[in-house]
């Protein structure tokens, strides 16, 4: 994948659609005087000056006027020679001129490969780029600041910081190793198990942060389910605040699944409305429960919705045997949600005594902030925290790992005074947490992350 890093490379960078201004930008490590030529008529031009040019093609003819900036290596978002052809916002025009600069030579920019470039160039490093991605893509206020964080580097910092201790600790412990007459007393100082501590704190602290992240950009899925007629269509309309799904009297009216992309004070969540659990005849009501099941089996978080007025059973396997055989190491947590409390007389919010369970009315929307307050704390939302970076699930994963292996470590170290074993758990710790900025990662995987980018970044 990362390859072809001769060519010279070129892609529109705006938006598609008609627009005020429209940018082709071109890059590449070669000489760009035979572009400036084609396009603009001249040999060289002032470094990252804004010029008004007139674009010409290959007959003279002219395509478009605005203005040219020429970026030279290594001043430049790709660290390589870089121009940049700011035109009018109309897609002929734009196709018109990235064809002109083909014609001069380049090709078309793979998704994301500028910003791969500038990756390999070593002008950011990939959480960096990541951000970028995701600050593009923000759906919220939130998640566009801590793209930002992100990008500026804080979280590559935190990473690199922690790499820098987990490199003197290797040392310390190696070099114990290495001298096998005082392994013993290196291994033993107080000072090697007190900094061991201090790294699994350190990892904690970040994980806390990056999974803050890695749920405002992402949004978590909860899915609603229950028998006929529990009230699931009535509770997604009252969370969406809009009368997204069809609701009736009739029991089995949701057949497809529905989804509403929602705020909830803040928290992104993708609810996810399912047709009611039941044994039919009917083929279309089926196929309604069978893909039911599927979202079940994905989701984040399940709220089990029971008619109050039938049923305030406490146990689950009673109520919902079907959930326990069918997902057998069931790791999602079930919420119990008692509805239509305004006839069954149950007071809303929490139930007292009973884990995991509340007492609303979608109808007339009442203990809905109690079970908002729930589901930010199940979900470990804190809110509009301060200091919060945009993190994807490959960076949660790799720190996860580097933590349960620092864990290890510090296990084999205090019951075995193993230095050998904590040495190798350190090693691979360090190797998740290069993942994650990129120093050591696979080409396949840089391939994978750059090619989810949009085109002309
Ligand atoms: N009194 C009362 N009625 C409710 C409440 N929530 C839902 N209902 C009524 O219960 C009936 C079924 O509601 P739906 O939201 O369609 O239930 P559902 O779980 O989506 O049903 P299916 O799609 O058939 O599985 C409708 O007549 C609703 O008006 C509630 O909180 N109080
Ligand atoms: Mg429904």
């Amino acid at each position: 994948m990362i390859q072809n890093n001769k060519d010279v490379i070129v892609a529109v960078a705006t938006a598609p659609g008609r627009g005020g201004v429209g940018v082709v930008r071109l890059s590449g490590s070669a000489d760009l005087s035979p572009y400036l030529t084609g396009l603009v008529g001249r040999q060289t031009m002032e470094p990252r000056l804004a010029t008004y040019c007139r674009f010409r093609d290959a007959q003279g003819e002219v395509i478009d006027e605005g203005i040219a900036l020429y970026f030279p290596s290594p001043g430049s978002f790709t660290g390589e020679n870089v121009l940049e052809l700011q035109g009018h916002g109309g897609t002929v025009v734009l196709n018109r001129l990235v064809l002109r600069c083909v014609e001069l030579g380049a090709r078309l920019a793979r998704p994301g490969e500028f910003s791969e470039r500038a990756f390999l160039n070593d002008k950011m490093d990939l959480t960096q780029a990541e951000a970028i991605a995701d600050l593009i893509d923000a759906s919220s206020y939130e998640a566009a600041r801590s793209a930002v964080r992100s990008m500026q580097g804080e979280f590559s910092v935190l990473v690199n910081q922690l790499v820098e201790k987990m490199i003197r600790l290797r040392i310390y412990v190696e070099a114990a190793i290495d001298f096998p007459e005082e392994e013993i007393d290196f291994l033993a100082d107080e000072r090697l198990r007190k900094n061991l501590h201090d790294l699994a704190f350190d990892l904690q602290a970040i994980l806390v942060r990056a999974r803050q992240g890695s749920i405002l950009r992402d949004g978590m899925t909860l899915v609603l389910a229950g028998r006929p007629n529990a009230g699931k269509s009535s509770l997604l309309n009252a969370l969406a605040g809009s009368d997204a799904a069809i609701v009736t009297p009739v029991a089995g009216t949701t057949r497809d699944v529905l989804r509403e992309r929602i705020l909830l004070d803040g928290l992104p969540l993708n609810v996810v409305d399912t047709a009611g659990l039941r044994e039919s005849d009917n083929p279309i009501e089926q196929e309604g429960v069978r893909r039911a099941w599927v979202e079940i089996e994905n989701a984040d978080v399940i709220l089990f919705l029971v008619d109050a007025t039938e049923t305030d059973s406490p146990d689950l396997l009673s109520i919902w045997p079907e959930y326990f055989t069918r997902l057998p190491e069931a790791r999602q947590p079930v919420t119990l949600v008692l509805n239509k409390i305004d006839r069954s007389g149950h007071t809303a919010g929490a139930v007292s005594g009973r884990v995991n369970t509340f007492a609303i009315s979608a109808k007339e929307r009442t203990g809905l902030a109690a079970l908002s307050a729930y589901l930010q704390k199940t979900i470990g939302y804190q809110g509009q925290a301060e200091g919060v970076f945009s993190a994807r699930r490959r960076h949660l994963d790799a720190l996860i790992k580097a933590q349960s292996l620092v864990a290890t470590g510090i296990a084999q170290l205090e019951d075995a005074g193993a230095g050998e074993l904590l040495a190798e758990d350190l090693r691979q710790a360090q190797a998740q947490l290069s993942e994650i900025t990129g120093q050591f990662t696979s080409d396949d995987l840089l391939g994978r992350i750059f090619s989810s980018f949009c085109i002309g970044k």
